[in-house]
């Protein structure tokens, strides 16, 4: 597979969801595939694509990707983006890839234990308990960003970066599961300001008729 321009392969309200936004502010020329979830089962020869079988997959030219975060990190130094990006020389540089790292490591991967043993399993292997220890371990790891976003707008330079996409998706899809009760007024506000924005507003609904938690009866067998 290569391609002439980038070309991403989406599931509305996935981490797919990162590199389409990413891609809408830098108003870049890409193409977007939309799927339903989950990929590996509902788009047939998908696996043969991205043998992981999960969203997002991104190719440009002869790059291939499976990484949201990575993904728009890609992009910002691939094709110059750095009005959404930090330089290495940039004194905060640390603290933005801190963030991006974070973002799905640390702050995305504890939600999809939650989502799974509440929502994807069927009845009989759902697990309240593992759900609940990782909701907690979730808002615990927002520690940190709530203490930033005391006297903040965005995480860095005082302005909107890729580190808001990457930490922002993880806020989105925690309120949409019901996390965001816990949030913080300051994070509550730094959400607010990030789903505003046109290009945020502009990609979310796509892929949504696809979309199994937009119309559960789209749901197939998650395990
Ligand atoms: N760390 C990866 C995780 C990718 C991932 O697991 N995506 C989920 C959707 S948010 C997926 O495709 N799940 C469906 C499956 O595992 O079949 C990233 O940041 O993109």
């Amino acid at each position: 597979m290569k391609t002439d321009k980038p070309t991403l392969w989406h599931c509305n309200y996935s981490r797919s969801l990162r590199a389409l936004w990413a891609l809408e502010e830098m108003g870049l020329d890409y193409d977007v595939i939309e799927m339903q979830f989950p990929p590996r089962i509902n788009q047939p020869g998908y696996k043969s694509l991205n043998i992981l079988g999960t969203v997002p997959f991104f190719v440009d030219g002869d790059t291939q990707m499976t990484e949201s975060t990575a993904i728009c990190h890609f992009l910002v130094e691939r094709y110059q983006q750095y009005q959404l990006g930090l330089r290495p020389e940039h004194p905060e540089y640390g603290d933005y890839l801190n963030w991006l790292y974070m973002s799905d490591a640390t702050l995305t991967f504890p939600q999809t234990l939650v989502v799974r043993y509440t929502k994807f399993e069927p009845e009989h292997r759902r697990q309240p308990a593992v759900a609940e220890d990782y909701r907690q371990w979730f808002i615990a790891r927002l520690r940190k960003l709530d203490q930033h976003m005391m006297d903040r707008e965005y995480l860095c330079d005082d302005r909107f970066t890729i580190a808001d996409i990457a930490v922002g998706f993880a806020l989105y899809f925690g309120e949409g599961e019901g996390l965001g009760e816990e949030y913080t007024p300051q994070v509550h506000a730094y959400l607010e300001r990030l789903v505003s924005r046109p290009a945020f507003q502009k990609v979310e609904p796509i892929g949504e008729s696809l979309s199994p938690f937009k119309h559960p009866e789209l749901w197939t067998m998650q395990t």
